[in-house]
Order: C-alpha cells, then sequence, then structure tokens
C-alpha cells in the first residue's frame, strides 16, 4: 500500500471536515482517554485472549498514552457482527480483532478462507496468510478504508450436533444448522443437504439450547469455552473445511491521529499479540499435542476424525460451491492462495 497517498487521501477528507479535527490533526498529541476494541468474544476465548493481550502492549508500551478499552459480544453494533466491518470504518468502532467471515458481506475477497477445504491445515493456513495471498487481502482490507496490522485465529471450524455422528453428507441430511450471516455459508450448507439458519453468536446459544437448532460449526477452542456440550452439542466432526482467520484493525482516523512513533508501536504490538494469539488458538489441536480433543471426549462429545475418503467425499459435493464463490473472489487470488497451499511445507 501506498502510504503517502494514503496519508494524502486522509487530509484532502480532513478539510472537508469541522475545525476542531483538524486541530486534532495537527496537535497529535491529542489523544481521546480511550479506544474503543470490539472483538465477538472475550478473554475466556482465544480470540478474546489475543484482545487483552494487544490491550497490555499498547498501553505498557506507549506508557498509557494509548489505552484501549475491549469490548466483546460486538457490544458496540449490539452483538450484529456483519456490521462491524462498516462500524469500524464509520468509527463507531476504533479498533477490532475481526472475523473474515463477518467482515465478507462488505469485502467479497475475504470469503477466500470460507472457499470450503481451501487451506487443509494450520501450515496451508500460513502459506496463504504468510505470502502473496495475504499480502494482497491486507491491502484490500485497506483500500476498503480500515488500517490494517496483522493475522490472528479463531480456528479451524468444526461441525457439531446433538443428533447424530456426521461422517458424509448424507448424515447432515435435514438437520437445522446455525450458520454465520455469511451468504457462502448458506450455499454450503445447502449443498450438503441439511437445513441452515443465519443468526449471531449471541441468538446461537440459546437456539442451541432450545433445539431450535440442532447443530452449528465453530473452533474446538469456541465449543470449550462456550460450554457447547451443554447446549445438547454431543457430536463433532473434525472436517477441518473453513480456516477462520482473524485480523487486527483500526479505524482509518484514529490511526492517523496518532504519532508515527506510536503508530509503528500499535503496529509491532498488534503482530506480537497476533503470533501469541495464534499460538493459543491451536493449543492442542496440532500432531504433536491433541490434548484438546481428549478435553472434549471427556465431557460426553463423540469426536469424529475423518479419513481423507471422507473429506474428499465432503469436498466433492462442494466442488460447485467452491467454483461459484472463487469467481465473486476473484480467480487469480484464489490461484494464489491455492498454489501456496500446495506448496505449503
Ligand atoms: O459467530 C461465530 O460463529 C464466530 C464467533 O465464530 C464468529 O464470529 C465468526
Amino acid at each position: 500500500m501506498n502510504r503517502r497517498s494514503l496519508l494524502k487521501a486522509g487530509t484532502a477528507g480532513a478539510t472537508a471536515l469541522t475545525a476542531p479535527f483538524i486541530i486534532r490533526h495537527s496537535h497529535a498529541q491529542q489523544y481521546r482517554a480511550e479506544y474503543r476494541l470490539s472483538t465477538v468474544v472475550g478473554p475466556a476465548f482465544p480470540w478474546g485472549k489475543g484482545g487483552e493481550i494487544w490491550s497490555n502492549l499498547v498501553r505498557e508500551r506507549t506508557q498509557g498514552r494509548i489505552n484501549i478499552k475491549m469490548y466483546p459480544g460486538v457490544s458496540l453494533i449490539n452483538g450484529d457482527q456483519t456490521r462491524e466491518f462498516s462500524a469500524i470504518r464509520q468509527g463507531v468502532i476504533d479498533m477490532a480483532i475481526g472475523s473474515t467471515i463477518n467482515w465478507s458481506p462488505q469485502v467479497r475477497e475475504l470469503n477466500l478462507f470460507s472457499l470450503p477445504f481451501l487451506s487443509q491445515d494450520h501450515a496451508g493456513l500460513d502459506a496463504i496468510t504468510g505470502n502473496e495471498a495475504g499480502k494482497r487481502i491486507m491491502q484490500i482490507v485497506d483500500k476498503a478504508g480500515v488500517m490494517p496490522l496483522a493475522w490472528g485465529e479463531n480456528g479451524f471450524r468444526e461441525l457439531t450436533n446433538s443428533r447424530r455422528e456426521i461422517r458424509t453428507p448424507a448424515d447432515m441430511k435435514g438437520l437445522k444448522f446455525r450458520i454465520v450471516g455469511s451468504p457462502i455459508f448458506t450455499d454450503v450448507f445447502t449443498a450438503l443437504g441439511a437445513n441452515p439458519t443465519q443468526m449471531s453468536w449471541a441468538d446461537a446459544q440459546p437456539a442451541l439450547a432450545s433445539g431450535a437448532v440442532e447443530g452449528q460449526e465453530n473452533p474446538m477452542h469456541i465449543f470449550t469455552a462456550a460450554k457447547l456440550h451443554t447446549l445438547a452439542q454431543k457430536f463433532v466432526t473434525r472436517w477441518g473445511y473453513v480456516a477462520d482467520p482473524l485480523i487486527f484493525v483500526v479505524n482509518r482516523e484514529v490511526w492517523q491521529s496518532w504519532s508515527p512513533a506510536d503508530q509503528e508501536i500499535v503496529r509491532a504490538s498488534a503482530v506480537d499479540a497476533g503470533k501469541q494469539e495464534i499460538a493459543i488458538a491451536r493449543k492442542g489441536l496440532t500432531k504433536a499435542d491433541t490434548s484438546m480433543i481428549r478435553e472434549v471426549e471427556a465431557l460426553g462429545v463423540k469426536v469424529t476424525e475423518l479419513t481423507p475418503a471422507e473429506k474428499g467425499e465432503f469436498q466433492r459435493v462442494l466442488k460447485p460451491v467452491y467454483d461459484k464463490w472463487a469467481k465473486t473472489i476473484g480467480a487469480d487470488l484464489v490461484k494464489i492462495a491455492e498454489d501456496a497451499v500446495a506448496r505449503r511445507g
């Protein structure tokens, strides 16, 4: 991204605004008492923990000049997580660690990560975010009007339900699943023969508790921290169809109100917090350490690992959905990501 043209654009915009705004620009030290950081879940989850780590690092490293307050539950927008990106752009939210899923209604390229079975595993996801595709995504977010700083991770989204073990698309037939409010998920679950309903995370939990929906998909750390086994979720299928990365961002005007030195502190702190957060999100879910799976089984939950052939069957059924969305995302970007995964270590 060309930062000079970005700054110029910001200055041009500022001249149209009121005098106090310009004064704040020329006296960059005039910081707000508090900056609002939005996340969907709180510090009991790796995602919210990442927010806590970022806030603490920034507070320490700026000697309190930049004081971040966390608003989990996307509470600044009443839990309506698919409005988060617009709210950051408009300044209702100052900073966020957001899921690409929740921002994809505004930024179509972010659907890249929701292409079923694209990333395959942690190495595949790292190959995408750490290379050209990841750089392009950051440029796209920047162009969409929000300052992107670092990657984090919610995790691979696994399938859970209250009814039966799922090993094939046929096992999903007619089951009612809560899905996130992003259209690609409707296409995926419909293609698999299930009965999907879009709702926010806040609405999902009562819907699971009452049996209005029978299943959902989310990373294992969300499963344990939200105690989804107490919401009738007795079956988990680890299909790893979607990796759910997070992006650390700051509202453009807030960013420009900080001194270059403080901008650098916020950026470096986001990178450091992102690395720590990703390690927390993967804990117990690596080849070397599968303790998270044992933990879930100990809750009385049946955890099913699919064979490569079984995964291949889901992938085959979802091929038309993949191809349709690859066009929306941009064939070029999808190809770069696919090549990165194919070359992964
Ligand atoms: O709503 C979800 O499922 C969650 C918490 O994972 C996201 O915000 C994408």
